[in-house]
């Protein structure tokens, strides 16, 4: 694999080619490439076999399923500025199914599910959005006159792979949640993998971040598998650390600074959130080093003042109480800690501010090293899941 600059040098026709038929910038796309590979924790120089696959592979056929949910998933992609949504459904993916974004309606719309199912038989990828309802034979969701247990069904049947995204197709995300007088959803809303009975890959968030989507569509397109995943089916470049790791007020909560109310002194400065219910310390995800929509480092729920509520880890989001304090799952020391003399809003941790130099386009080299050392799975996390899984440590599946 070469670096950003041998790229340059050595495919400067492919790179060429790429400009004129994206419309964009050879450097903006680097930094596309850049920015996925970070994403994934693949190490320095990835962005060169990344910007090839992207250049050279044959656009995946994509069929995008809605159920039941609120559209955030598809609204968070939108917002994904490196490229955005048109220049990757031109040139990245070949989105032939989209009840949000396709022009088509009634018939015409399910002739081109059933197309471009046809067409690409066996090669397709599947995106499922929204959970399934499963009380009374799915009725409580109809597309077409089918049932979504029905469509999701036929459409899996031949698909290459199938990618849960969201929460609610994840597991059930916010239409699952239980009331405290009923021991199931009114509806039985439930995941893909558990309708479909086997494994798919999941992308939990809600909404996710739209790069944790597109970096597994790329690792697809670049080494022709899905990326590894955990035994939820989360990518574990992306869900291997908890949020409270690598968070920014992390030192704060070391040194025992909390907020104790909303707008309270500790508050405007930016202490902890815990004991406002920050679910942090028991979330696995890359918020805290990711951020969202391209806006800076603390563009994410806890960077804007809110505990996180663990939308994205089954069993914390929409299940317990917002401001109930988390379950701490491990007691690691921070990756580093970062510095608290800033005034609010202008803090960042090395971490994010390497992601975001690599959005960027500087210190692509230094962002991919930092964020593949973040991606790793440690001993203590390891065996806090072998535990769940009523496992020994040494013997678990992550
Ligand atoms: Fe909404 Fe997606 Fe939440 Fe669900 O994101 S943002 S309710 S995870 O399926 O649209
Ligand atoms: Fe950050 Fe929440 Fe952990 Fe506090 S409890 S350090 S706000 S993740
Ligand atoms: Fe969700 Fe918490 Fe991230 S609320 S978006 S998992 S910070």
């Amino acid at each position: 694999m070469g670096t950003t600059n041998e790229i340059f040098e050595t495919d400067r026709t492919t790179l060429q080619d790429i400009e004129r038929r994206l419309e964009m910038p050879r450097r903006e796309f680097l930094q596309f490439c850049a920015t996925l590979a970070v994403t994934m924790g693949l190490p320095a120089g990835a962005e060169a076999a990344v910007a090839k696959a992207i250049e050279a592979a044959k656009r995946p056929s994509v069929i995008w399923l809605h159920f039941q949910e609120c559209t955030g998933c598809t609204e968070s992609l939108l917002r994904a500025e490196h490229p955005t949504l048109e220049k990757l459904i031109l040139d990245v993916i070949s989105l032939d199914y989209h009840e949000t974004l396709m022009a088509a309606a009634g018939y015409q719309a399910e002739a081109a599910r059933k197309d471009a199912m046809k067409a690409n038989k066996g090669k397709y990828v599947l995106v499922v959005e929204g959970a399934i309802p499963t009380k009374q034979n799915g009725i409580y969701c109809k597309i077409g006159g089918h049932t979504a247990i029905d469509l999701l069904k036929e459409c899996a049947a031949d698909a290459a792979a199938v990618i849960a995204i969201g929460s609610c197709a994840s597991w059930g995300g916010m239409p699952s949640t239980i009331s405290p007088l009923s021991d199931s959803s009114p509806t039985g809303s439930s995941g893909v993998a558990e309708v479909l009975g086997k494994p798919v890959v999941t992308i939990p968030g809600c909404p996710p971040n739209p790069y944790n989507f597109l970096a597994t569509v790329v690792h697809f397109l670049t080494f022709g598998k899905l990326p590894e995943v955990d035994k939820l089916g989360r990518p574990k470049f992306a869900y291997s650390r908890l949020i409270h790791e690598n968070c920014e007020r992390r030192a704060h909560f070391d040194a025992g600074r909390f907020a104790m109310e909303f707008g309270d002194a500790g508050h405007r400065q930016g202490y902890c959130l815990y004991k406002l219910g920050c679910k942090g310390p028991e979330t696995y995800a890359n918020c805290s080093t990711l951020g969202f929509g391209d806006a800076g480092e603390n563009n994410w729920p806890v960077g804007c003042g809110h505990p996180c509520i663990g939308c994205s880890e089954k069993g914390v989001g929409f299940q317990k109480p917002i401001h109930q304090v988390a379950r701490m799952l491990n007691v690691a020391p921070p990756q580093q800690y970062p510095r608290i003399v800033e005034e609010q809003g202008k803090a960042a941790t090395f971490a994010s501010a390497a992601a975001v130099a690599a959005v960027a386009g500087a210190a692509a080299g230094a962002a991919i090293m930092l964020t593949r050392n973040l991606g790793l799975s440690h001993a203590a996390e390891e065996a806090e899941r072998a535990k769940d899984a009523g496992k020994p440590a040494d013997k678990a599946q992550v």
